[in-house]
């Protein structure tokens, strides 16, 4: 099982998309093991988007990411990380394909509603960042027998 850190962005908020996006996961049959709705602050952003804070766009992406409430969570699976991403597709939305979640909704770079870590190092650090661990309540899905085949 891998864990996975996902936000539903501002503009996920905003534009009044967080049921419809919860329900692909859920329609997927991962689990949701976190979730809570909060303000990023300029601090976390920085934190969480360290890699970019020096690149140009940088600016824009914290005042975007900071600009409304953000929904956090983390999702548990097989294989979960590249799984969310698929569902994601390419970083801007006009670029990814349709039938995914960005593909579907979203017709920009940066308001590309959702973030989900891109590797296992990064899904424990951001899960770290969003969450303490009294936070996260793994739980086996009743459901289990019909979901997966013992052996995967
Ligand atoms: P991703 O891994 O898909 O979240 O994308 P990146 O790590 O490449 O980028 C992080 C965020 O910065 C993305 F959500 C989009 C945003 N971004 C911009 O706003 N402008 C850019 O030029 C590049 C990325």
């Amino acid at each position: 099982m891998e864990r996975s850190l996902i936000l539903l962005k501002p503009d996920c908020v905003q534009r009044r998309l967080i049921g419809k996006i919860i329900s692909r996961f859920e329609e997927k049959a991962i689990n949701i093991i976190a979730m809570k709705l909060i303000q990023v602050t300029p601090e976390l952003a920085k934190q969480h988007y360290h890699e970019h804070v020096e690149k140009p766009f940088y600016p824009g992406l914290e005042s975007f990411i900071t600009g409304a409430p953000v929904v956090a969570m983390v999702l548990e699976g097989l294989d979960v990380i590249h799984v969310v991403r698929e569902m994601l597709g390419a970083t801007s939305g006009l670029k990814a394909s349709p039938g995914t979640i960005r593909g579907d909704f979203s017709s920009s770079r940066q308001m590309n509603l959702v973030h989900a870590s891109d590797g296992a190092d990064a899904a424990a650090r951001e899960i770290g960042l969003y969450f303490n661990e009294n936070e996260v309540c793994s739980y086996q899905p009743t459901l289990t027998p019909w979901l997966k085949a013992d052996d995967e």
